[in-house]
């Protein structure tokens, strides 16, 4: 039996002792008391979240994957922070040349040459006035919208510290790149800066994942930031939302998300893989339009009563676009990609791989039409993946908050 298979039977059994815990656990003189008719609630419903996660969640059990991992110590490459290290944003600028965006204070973007091993600092795009010593602050994503013999136009996104109001905003600038001996970065323009500007809470759910759609334009993703307002429609603003991006405006294409960290456009169809609360993590076919719920609905729960919203029906995604495929409990998905055709992956070619902090992860995901999954393989990596981009031989590479980068193939058995 496969190790999917039997974590979840275990989860089965789990649910199967924890329902019958309230049972055991009060006498019935005590429920007469509405406090404890509320916590055997409360134990149901959770004891229900877990079956629930067992029954809709259940791993594929198709053939394991075995991968090849190849680790480069990238320490310099590290974002540092009182509240923890982070790995650094990355973009393939060719197939042995990346760029990325971190370093100790997450605001230099670096050109690593994966032949020599080696990073190179192009240069500063955060100012050191708009941030907080805080790795959450630092740049999220890095999109090369086009490249010409030696000049690049890139698309830079970083959450900004406004210390004047004491508040944060996600930015996006374009930038132009020329390489040579000793390449430099200077900025054109301002694409976007999302409104309103928010208090300082849940920065990490900025999102603010790019994916070119051409030359011109790319889709950008931008969280909640932890707004305690977001479910208020008309003051939340750009919060929660994907938006279609280009030097001349943007459009806002769907709302209602929590913090999509992961986006990849397949032809013309746009997923993106979304951070629930405890549990109910996203996989999302995006559409024009569309509200996804949060944070009215969502298959995971509210964290405590003072988390910063309480989701109105939880467990449900009652009256709102339901996901593709979620996960319960949640594996903090980071980065989407897809893996070329025909490649050296074989039966996984032209899957998604979606990347995870929590679970320590890469999950496959089959897709048998553009809005059904099929088969979803959790493959261990052991390492908190916060970027994923793959190289055109198939070759995925990943940056960890450990500080590592990491080249993966399939495993040549
Ligand atoms: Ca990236």
């Amino acid at each position: 039996m496969p190790k999917s298979g039997v974590k979840s039977g275990i989860r089965i059994l789990t649910a199967s002792i924890c329902l019958l815990t309230p049972v055991f656990y009060y006498p019935l003189e005590m429920v007469k008391s509405t406090g404890a008719i509320a916590q055997i609630f409360l134990i149901i419903n959770l004891c229900l979240l877990q079956l629930l996660g067992a029954t809709s969640n259940a791993w594929a059990e198709g053939m394991p994957i075995k991968l090849n991992i190849t680790t480069f110590e990238t320490p310099m490459l590290q974002i540092l922070g009182p509240n923890g290290e982070r790995g650094a944003a990355i973009a393939k600028l060719s197939d042995t040349k990346l760029l990325v965006g971190g370093g100790a204070d997450g605001s230099k973007l670096f050109l690593y040459d994966l032949l020599s091993k080696q990073e190179q600092l192009i240069g500063r795009v955060i100012p050191a006035n708009e941030r907080m010593n805080d790795s959450r602050f630092s740049i999220i994503d890095i999109a090369v919208l086009s490249e010409v013999k030696s000049k690049a136009t890139l698309l830079i996104s970083y959450p900004i510290y406004r210390k004047s109001s004491k508040c944060v905003v996600v930015n996006l600038t374009a930038y132009e790149l020329t390489l040579s001996d000793k390449p430099t970065l200077s900025k054109i323009k301002n694409w976007f800066t999302s409104k309103p500007c928010v208090p300082i809470s849940a920065v990490h759910h900025a999102a603010g994942r790019l994916e070119v759609i051409d030359k011109q334009g790319a889709y950008l993703t931008i969280g909640d930031l932890g707004y305690s307002k977001i479910g208020n429609r008309s003051v939340r603003g750009d919060l929660g939302s994907v938006f279609k991006v280009s030097g001349s405006g943007v459009e806002k294409i769907s709302s209602g998300h929590r913090n999509q960290q992961g986006i990849v456009l397949i032809g013309s169809d746009l997923y993106t893989a979304e951070h629930g609360p405890r549990g109910g993590d996203e996989l999302n076919l995006i559409k024009k339009g569309v509200d996804y719920g949060w944070p009215f609905v969502t298959f995971g729960q509210a964290y405590s009563n003072g988390d910063y919203v309480k989701p109105t029906k939880p467990g449900t995604h009652d009256g709102y676009q339901p996901p593709l495929h979620y996960w319960v409990p949640s594996v903090a998905p980071t980065e989407l990609v897809q893996l070329p055709a025909n490649s050296s992956w074989a039966e996984w070619s032209s899957q998604l791989v979606m990347a995870t902090l929590k679970e320590e992860a890469l999950i496959f995901i089959q897709l048998t039409s553009k809005s059904t999954v099929g088969e979803v393989v959790k493959v261990d990596v052991g390492e908190r993946v916060r970027d994923l981009e793959v190289l055109s031989d198939g070759r995925l590479v990943a940056t960890t908050d450990s500080g590592k980068l990491l080249l993966i193939s399939k495993a040549v058995n």
